[in-house]
This record gives structure tokens, C-alpha cells and sequence, in this order.
């Protein structure tokens, strides 16, 4: 088992901290949610545009999901592409204070209650990171049993990976690494407004995920450590949650990731059952994959089950385009937001 994690710990300092709270409106279809007439990735075996049998405009009040709703990637892509033409999200960048503004914004619309967690994160090379991790509830009132779905919105300010040395130093657009997450929960948030799942289920999109380096574990995940240092206080303690990192690179595949298998081996059963009734088995080969400290060791650490979709092979390393300036829009397959994005609401639905 390949172990991408580094032994040194570095301090992540958090010197302010302030939570404020959005009230909650109900959403709507996300007007422009059509990005192109392309279909998206049919299910194994079956024909395309054929998935499922979800209807599009069930009532904000149901109760028990008698159907599973359609995942739409091509509102998916939109959200994407939303994000990446904001320009790189680098922490303390003006476009990563718009797109932070646009996705409270577009919860707000789905009908969540909407909460923005601000704190300041000192990085591993000293620079304050001022951060703002995005929190959104549905079903607010339901006390148990919650279901955390969380994606990181921040992206990496080097492109160290790349393997022409003069655009290392560049910031990457993160279309995969940070978008592909987001996008898929904010249609899943879409979907989410339109039928109501009848338990409570949030949506964490997490800062200052990606300004780590090498050898340092605690310089990694740095929003998703603060939400849970801080989730008992406020009552937002989940029962088990999911996480989306590089959802929507081509030939994806997720074998299951080592740390969640250890922390939460029947969630990542249940996970791929719903996959597999989806029609998307194949993308989550039953191989063990590495171990990636992710947004979701913050939480198993705090004795959450977690797990991490991550598009990573022992094997093969993340996607080609990591780290690299070709994590691009070029680069983003539909079909795999689709295959993931319709997992999950096999998931949360069935
Ligand atoms: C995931 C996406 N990660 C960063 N971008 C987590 C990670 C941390 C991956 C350390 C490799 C090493
Ligand atoms: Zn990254």
C-alpha cells in the first residue's frame, strides 16, 4: 500500500475566527444549467440519456424518496465552469472571494440555511490565510443521523506537479482538483431543493485544503480541520460523511481509499452499492487504493466515519492533470461528474 501522506507535523495556527449565518430561501433550477447539448456518461449497460428514473420537479415537501432524481451534469458542468472562470481560487485572491460569494449564494437558492465559518489559517511558509469555509443545511431540524457531503473550493497556488519545470510556479485553474467536488454538490444541493430527502443532510465546502507541502500532514485540509475542531460547539456534529476530490478528470476511476476504509468500511459499502444500482460500478473498482490525507482525516480524526471519492491509484498516482496547469476545463469529462453525481443521489435517496 502506497501512503501519500507526509510524518512531519507543522503548526496550522488559526488566529481569528467568526461564524455568520444566511436565513434560507427556497431554490430554483439553476436558470443556465444547460451548458451544452452534450450527454452526459450513460450508466453501464445501459443507453445513453437513459439513467434513472428521476423526475425533475417532485415537491419541496416530500418525505421518503420513492425515486431517485436525475443527476443533471450538464447544470453540473455549468457550476464548474462558473468556479474556473473566476481564475485560479488561491486563498486571499479576489477570485476566491467571489467564488466563495457565488456559492453562498447559489445554497441560499437551493433552499439551504447557509452559514459562513471566517477564520485565518497561518500556512506552512507563514503566509495568513484568510479563509471562509461554506455550510450549508438542509433539514436543519432533524438532530441525528445527519449526512455530511463536503468538497474543497480552494485551489492550489503551484503548479508544482507539472512536468514542464518553468510553469511550477504558476497557480492552476483546479478544475478537477476543487471544482469537479463543488460542482457536483451544488447540483446535488439543486437537487436536493427540488425533493426533499426527509432526513437532514449538509454541505460543507471547505478553504485552504490545497496550499500544502510535502511532508507536512497538518499543512493540508486546514479548513476542513477547523469545521471539525469546531462542529461539536455548534451543534453541527454529522453522523458520517462523504467527500468529493477530483471528480471530473477523464479515465477516472476511485478504488477505495485507505484511511476511509479503515474508519468507515460499511459506508464506503453502502457508497458503492449505490453506485453500482446506478449503473456505475465500474468507476468504483472493489481494489484498495492508497491512503491520501484528504479534508476527510480532519473528521475521522474527530471520530466521524468518513470517506474520500478520490480519483487515486497505488498504481497509476492521481490523474495526469494534478498539480499540473492542465487541471483545465479541457481536461473535465462530463461523464464522470455524471457517474458521481448520480451515485451520490443513489445514495442519499434510495
Ligand atoms: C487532494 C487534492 N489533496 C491535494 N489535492 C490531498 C493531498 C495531500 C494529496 C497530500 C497528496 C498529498
Ligand atoms: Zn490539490
Amino acid at each position: 500500500m502506497q501512503k501519500i501522506f507526509g510524518a512531519l507535523v507543522v503548526t496550522a495556527a488559526i488566529l481569528t475566527a467568526g461564524v455568520s449565518c444566511g436565513g434560507a430561501r427556497n431554490g430554483s433550477a439553476a436558470g443556465d444549467g444547460t451548458a451544452s447539448s452534450e450527454t452526459a456518461g450513460a450508466p453501464d449497460g445501459a443507453a445513453a440519456g437513459s439513467a434513472n428514473n428521476g423526475s425533475a420537479n417532485g415537491s419541496t415537501t416530500d418525505a421518503a424518496a420513492a425515486s431517485v432524481p436525475e443527476f443533471n451534469a450538464d447544470s453540473a458542468y455549468v457550476y464548474l465552469k462558473r468556479q474556473v472562470d473566476f481564475g485560479p481560487r488561491v486563498p486571499n485572491s479576489e477570485a476566491h472571494r467571489k467564488t466563495g460569494d457565488m456559492l453562498v449564494a447559489e445554497l441560499k437558492r437551493s433552499g439551504a440555511q447557509v452559514h459562513e465559518q471566517r477564520f485565518d489559517a497561518t500556512a506552512f511558509d507563514g503566509t495568513v490565510l484568510h479563509s471562509r469555509n461554506i455550510f450549508a443545511r438542509f433539514n436543519p431540524e432533524k438532530e441525528t443521523g445527519r449526512l455530511l457531503l463536503l468538497a474543497h473550493y480552494d485551489t492550489r497556488p503551484w503548479a508544482d506537479q507539472d512536468p514542464d519545470e518553468s510553469k511550477r510556479k504558476q497557480p492552476i485553474d483546479g478544475a478537477n482538483d476543487g471544482a469537479s467536488g463543488v460542482a457536483v454538490l451544488l447540483e446535488t444541493a439543486r437537487q436536493l431543493g427540488i425533493k426533499n430527502p426527509g432526513y437532514g443532510i449538509d454541505i460543507l465546502l471547505v478553504d485552504a485544503e490545497d496550499y500544502g507541502t510535502d511532508n507536512q500532514d497538518d499543512s493540508w485540509a486546514m479548513g476542513a480541520k477547523y469545521f471539525a475542531d469546531h462542529m461539536d460547539a455548534k451543534g453541527w456534529r454529522p453522523a458520517k460523511a462523504i467527500l468529493l476530490d477530483m471528480v471530473g478528470g477523464r479515465n477516472a476511476r476511485f478504488p477505495y481509499e485507505y484511511f476511509s476504509q479503515q474508519a468507515a468500511p460499511e459506508l464506503n459499502a453502502q457508497f458503492r452499492q449505490a453506485a453500482g444500482a446506478a449503473g456505475y460500478a465500474s468507476y468504483f473498482p472493489q481494489t484498495m487504493g492508497g491512503a491520501v490525507t484528504d479534508d476527510h482525516v480532519k473528521l475521522i480524526e474527530q471520530g466521524v466515519p468518513a470517506i474520500d471519492i478520490i480519483d487515486y491509484d497505488p498504481r497509476q498516482g492521481f490523474n495526469p492533470t494534478w498539480h499540473t496547469v492542465s487541471d483545465n476545463i479541457g481536461n473535465i469529462d462530463k461523464a464522470t461528474l455524471k457517474a458521481v453525481g448520480q451515485s451520490l443521489l443513489q445514495f442519499i435517496y434510495k
